[in-house]
């Protein structure tokens, strides 16, 4: 197979492309389809232009220039960091202070005072680079945690390899495939399982651009990625549901698949969801397989080279009995090489004796299944598959002038998985409209996907002796 191959995208291959070899549809995003010899010519070109920089910025818009930024950098050994389109002011200066990023690559968001590296689709260079080294910190992925701004998540080039090819065994994954999906550009699982694994693997990529049931139906595949919101959204759309029965696999990861979409998509489609786990920071460590057991809220067994295990709080290991409840570690090829400029951070989410402390909580059964059961901090919330941190929406509100105090959560929501909401205590003469301010000001500050779908206003927040806010009485 061709994941054995040296190079990170084994299927852009230059010697096959020389010698006249093709896959002519490779990448289609939106309808517009590069041949695999598009990709290298233009990447290439790409890479000539950013080689001398070493970390570059890329608004990553769901577009083919973006898969040649990205694919330009990882040929030139330039580290990329991918910006949500969305990002909003504060979160953009963020991420480009602390990532460091000396350039845009392709398009700039407005206001920005970063030089522009331009990508020309049309471009063509046949020059050869050398593999960069395994180690070589491919990505810094943004991502958020319980308190303050997001962390970047360094992976490295061997990292993405090694979880690319358990991905690929795992479920059998040739370049027989064609892969489907509608997900953003700058996580994990859009970008590298959606984006660098087809280029690895050699199976073509369509991106619909949005991941509407109706985009899903349209584009036939054999394999098809969604986050739970995605596949909640098919199942309750018959006939497209019904265009996916073809398919190879269904594909859920991101966030739990609740159980009823789990069972209506197999009762549409004639099969079951495929369900996988994983972070930024680990790749994907967990999944059911094709030709295995598929059991609507369990997660499947570790991937190749993954191990695990369940941790109480005073750090004694669990029995995998499918009853013990405990915080899940890991550790596998696929791991992340930190988070930058935190060491001390790094550190507290790794065990002395090398397990990755992943803040969720699983039960395994006798035969390895997992099932993951929740998160340790409530301030962690995912909606819509997105990993949002309560603590940033709070300081983002709280930088309102209409707000003296603030509690934010995630309540459960039947299309999202979690919706935020936001308590907040008003200064003095605060008007009706300020519901709709609020949540436009964190879609401004932070990014539209971080906003609150709903704000309560209360009097007061419930708060034990100490001062603490008492999350679990609200919602
Ligand atoms: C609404 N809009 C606003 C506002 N209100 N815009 C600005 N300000 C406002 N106040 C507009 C937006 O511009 C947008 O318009 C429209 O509302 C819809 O936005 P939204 O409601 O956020 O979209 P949605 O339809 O609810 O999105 C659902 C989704 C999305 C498509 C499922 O959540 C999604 O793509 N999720 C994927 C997350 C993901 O990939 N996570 C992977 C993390 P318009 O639409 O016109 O632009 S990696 C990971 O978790 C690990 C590794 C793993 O296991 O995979
Ligand atoms: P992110 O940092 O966006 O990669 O989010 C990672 C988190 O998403 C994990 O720590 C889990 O809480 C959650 N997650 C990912 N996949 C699943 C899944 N299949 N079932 C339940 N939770 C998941």
């Amino acid at each position: 197979m061709s994941y054995r191959s040296p190079l990170l995208l084994s299927s852009l291959n230059p010697a096959a492309v020389a010698a006249g070899i093709d896959i002519p549809d490779a990448v289609t995003i939106d309808g517009v389809t590069l041949s695999r010899s598009d990709l290298l010519g233009a990447a290439t070109s790409v890479a000539e232009r950013v080689a001398q920089a070493r970390r570059v910025a890329v608004l990553a818009r769901p577009t083919v220039k973006t898969v040649l930024a990205v694919v330009g950098c990882l040929i030139a050994g330039v580290t990329v960091v991918p910006v949500p389109p969305d990002a909003g002011s504060a979160e953009l200066a963020h991420i480009l202070r602390d990532s460091g990023a000396q350039a845009w690559l392709g398009e700039a968001p407005e206001g920005s005072e970063l030089p522009v590296v331009p990508v020309r689709a049309h471009a063509r260079s046949w020059h050869t680079y050398a593999e960069p080294a395994p180690e070589a910190i491919a990505f810094i992925l943004y991502t958020s945690g319980t308190t303050g701004a997001p962390k970047g998540v360094m992976l490295s080039r061997r990292a993405i390899a090694a979880g690319l090819d358990a991905l690929a065994q795992a479920w059998g994954w040739t370049s027989n495939d064609v892969l489907v999906h509608g997900l953003p550009l700058f996580h994990v699982h859009g970008l590298i399982l959606g984006v660098l694994g087809p280029l690895r693997v050699g199976s073509p990529l369509v991106h619909t651009g949005k991941p509407t049931p109706e985009a899903y139906a349209a584009a036939p595949g054999t394999m098809y990625f969604g986050v739970p919101t995605v596949w909640s959204r098919i199942a309750e759309t018959p006939d497209a549901a019904k265009e996916l029965a073809k398919a190879r696999i269904l594909v859920s990861g991101s966030a739990p698949l609740p159980v009823p979409v789990f069972e209506r998509l197999r009762e549409l489609t004639g099969q079951a969801p495929l369900e996988r786990y994983g972070m930024s920071e680990t790749m994907i460590t967990l999944s059911t397989r094709p030709d295995g057991e598929r059991r609507p809220g369990w997660v499947g067994t570790p991937v190749a080279g993954v191990e695990t295990r369940l941790v109480d709080e005073s750090g004694r290991t669990l029995p995998h009995d499918g009853e013990s409840v405990g915080g899940l570690q890991v550790r596998g090829p696929m791991l992340f090489d930190g988070y930058l400029n935190k060491p001390e951070v790094t550190a507290e989410n790794w065990t002395e004796d090398g397990w990755f402390k992943t803040g969720d909580v699983a039960v395994i059964d006798a035969g390895g299944f997992h099932r993951i059961v929740g998160r340790e901090s409530v301030d962690l919330i995912k909606s819509g598959g997105y990993r949002i941190g309560a603590g940033e929406i709070e300081t983002s509100l709280l930088g309102h002038p209409a707000v003296a105090e603030t509690a934010v959560i995630g309540v459960p929501d039947a299309d999202l998985g979690q919706r935020i909401v936001a308590y907040v205590v008003l200064r003095d003469g605060a008007d009706d409209a300020v519901h709709q301010q609020l949540i436009d000001h964190v879609a401004g500050e932070l990014s539209v996907h971080k906003r609150p779908r709903e704000v309560r206003v209360v009097d007061a927040l419930p708060r034990n002796a100490m001062g603490k806010v008492q999350k679990k009485l609200l919602g």
